[in-house]
């Protein structure tokens, strides 16, 4: 059986850091495409040289022609500017909406079979974007950014407990921005709710104030290391929650994963995308899992959506 075929659209900070974990995985042959000459024809041969010590017998091509994304399997969308100090998410929107466009239409012209992960930002409009142009079905076309945000939650929540990563499990819903909706009744360390063992730890007043720190630090990771780096935004971990979505769809893994999807009614949301629990597997985004929210969290998750509403509604196409 042949081996299936990534396409990264963009081979910047974050497609450097995913090819570089899809060889380690031997998990498909790569095409890395960008505009800047050189840049993914020099990344590629890097990865090539060092598959001898690295141990990985996939095939990574680097090129400038969309034509070389023919026929992939699943293209990775991370073209596009990234913030600098004091930028939010949305001041990338005029630019990355005009590369979003030229990506699209060559996704739909060269891989019109392939799923589609976008991830550059603003996440939930590049996707809505990508989905309008490519015109693929709403289960091949996803965001990733809650796998990012439930993962820096659930790093948040690891330091404070002083506990393995491996078992602390959390949900961040709605859109990638400042008002994204970290679930804190559903955060858990083994199915030990975060919340009893903060209180066990501080006391019931002083727990709720050590959670919504947390929260907070959550909401505003990105901006966090975009200020400490100065020069753009995350890319380990951006890169490392796209390869589990990568994973889930070309190993059928079932995996339950925060995605941004298209909501057709659930949520109470009809033709938006945004940040829901959902099962991912070789037929891309399968099922959309509907939580019952409470009061807050429907009123945060309603916030969240609005937000997004009013940027796409702004969209031209
Ligand atoms: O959780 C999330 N979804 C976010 C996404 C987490 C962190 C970063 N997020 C966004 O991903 C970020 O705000 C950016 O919009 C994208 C990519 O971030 P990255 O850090 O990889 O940016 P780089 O290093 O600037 O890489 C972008 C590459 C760069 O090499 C450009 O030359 C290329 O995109 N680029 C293009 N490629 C193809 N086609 C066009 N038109 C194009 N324009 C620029």
């Amino acid at each position: 059986m042949a081996r299936k075929k990534i396409a990264l659209i963009g081979s910047g900070q974050i497609g450097g850091v995913f090819v570089q974990l899809a060889a380690a995985r031997e998990l498909a042959d790569i095409v890395l495409f960008d505009i800047l000459e050189g840049v993914p024809q020099g990344k590629a041969l890097d990865i090539m040289e060092a598959s001898p010590a690295a141990g990985h017998d996939i095939h990574v091509q680097g090129t400038n022609r969309y034509e070389d994304i023919e026929g992939s399997d699943l293209v990775i969308v991370t073209a596009g500017l990234a913030r600098k100090p004091g930028m939010s998410r949305d001041d990338l929107v005029t630019t990355n909406s005009r590369i979003m466009r030229s990506a699209a239409v060559a996704i739909r012209e060269n891989a019109p079979d392939a799923h589609v992960i976008v991830i550059s930002n603003p996440l939930d409009v590049m996707v809505t974007l990508c989905h309008r142009i490519t015109g693929f079905p709403k289960n091949r076309v996803m965001g990733m950014a809650g796998i990012l945000d439930s993962a820096r939650f659930a790093a948040f929540v690891a330091m404070e407990l002083q506990v393995s990563v491996k078992d602390v499990h959390t949900l961040v819903l709605g859109g990638h921005g400042d008002d994204m909706v970290p679930l804190i009744r559903y955060a858990n360390v083994n199915g030990i709710p975060v919340m009893y063992l903060l209180e066990k730890k501080y006391g019931a007043e002083k727990a709720m104030e050590v959670m919504s720190e947390i929260v907070k630090r959550t909401r505003y990771a990105g901006g966090e290391i975009v200020g400490l780096l100065k020069t753009g935004s995350a890319f380990y971990s951006p890169a490392t929650s796209a390869m589990a979505m990568a994973e889930a769809i070309l190993k059928d893994q079932k995996r339950v994963l925060p995605v941004c999807a298209l909501l057709e009614g659930e949520y109470g949301v009809n033709g938006y995308f945004a940040g829901v629990p959902c099962v991912v597997g070789a037929n891309g985004v399968e099922q959309i899992i509907e939580l019952e929210l409470n009061r807050e969290e429907r009123t945060m998750f309603d916030e969240s959506v609005s937000h997004v509403k009013a940027m796409v509604d702004n969209l031209s196409l």
